[in-house]
């Protein structure tokens, strides 16, 4: 079933540097068939993880690794949307701010303590012009106020998450636990220039996050790091 108007949000990841992702959304084009059409993308080794939602509700997260020679693809359309960051080697574990291409800036209000397993948090995070004022211009990105994927780099741990949680708003809109009015509302009052998600990781380790929001047609991707402790 759809799930943020797509059958499927496939999320493509260079590794084992990690510093390029795909949000890609492939097309249902025959039975258990999913179709994309690439991006340009360079040479290299990738990491697919491919979220589909069954008609049950029941969320599942398919995942593959592949080895692809230069891709000299079509420009990204629609929701699809990519983001770039420093490689997984040059990871700094207490790094705030991802400097986004148009000189935008994106702040990860996390403070000084130490993160730990097993334990909810609420992962923040503020959208900044390039004056250091919040963002204005804020806008919903498939109906959410933001996307965030919480990535362990041997592929041991994938999460898509919202701001609602990890639940598919597709599940969730079966569950009856989601108002179809919310999201128009709020993008009528103004999407702000916050957003945060609730998630918990699942053992210790690093992670990488991907954290997406949407302004003036732009999706911005800003790439962070995390070090959890047990
Ligand atoms: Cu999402």
């Amino acid at each position: 079933m759809l799930d943020h108007n797509h059958v499927m949000h496939l999320y493509v990841i260079h590794v084992p540097e990690m510093d390029r992702v795909w949000h890609l959304h492939p097309d249902f084009t025959a039975p258990a068939t999913f179709t994309q059409s690439l991006p340009s993308m360079p040479a290299g080794r990738y990491a697919l993880y491919a979220d589909i939602v069954h008609a049950s509700g029941f969320p599942d997260t398919a995942t593959a690794e592949v080895e692809w020679p230069a891709i000299d693809g079509r420009p990204l359309a629609g929701d699809d949307s990519a983001g770039a960051g420093p490689p997984l080697a040059e990871a700094d574990y207490n790094r705030s701010v991802a400097n986004l291409p148009d000189g935008y800036r994106m702040v990860w209000e996390r403070g000084p303590a130490a993160l730990h397993a097993r334990q909810p948090y609420e992962f923040r995070f503020r959208l900044e012009d390039p004056a250091g004022r919040p963002a204005a211009d804020m806008e919903l990105y498939m109906g959410m106020q933001g996307h965030a994927a919480f990535v362990s780099p041997d592929g041991s741990v994938f999460a898509h998450v919202h701001p609602s949680g990890s639940a598919p708003m597709a599940a969730l809109s079966l569950a009856g636990s989601v108002n179809p009015h919310a999201a128009h509302t709020m993008a009528e009052s103004g999407v702000p220039p916050e957003v945060s998600f609730p998630y918990g990781f699942p053992k210790p380790g690093v992670y990488r996050l991907f954290v997406q929001a949407k302004r003036a047609g732009t999706v911005e991707t800003g790439v962070f790091d995390a070090r959890v402790e047990n």
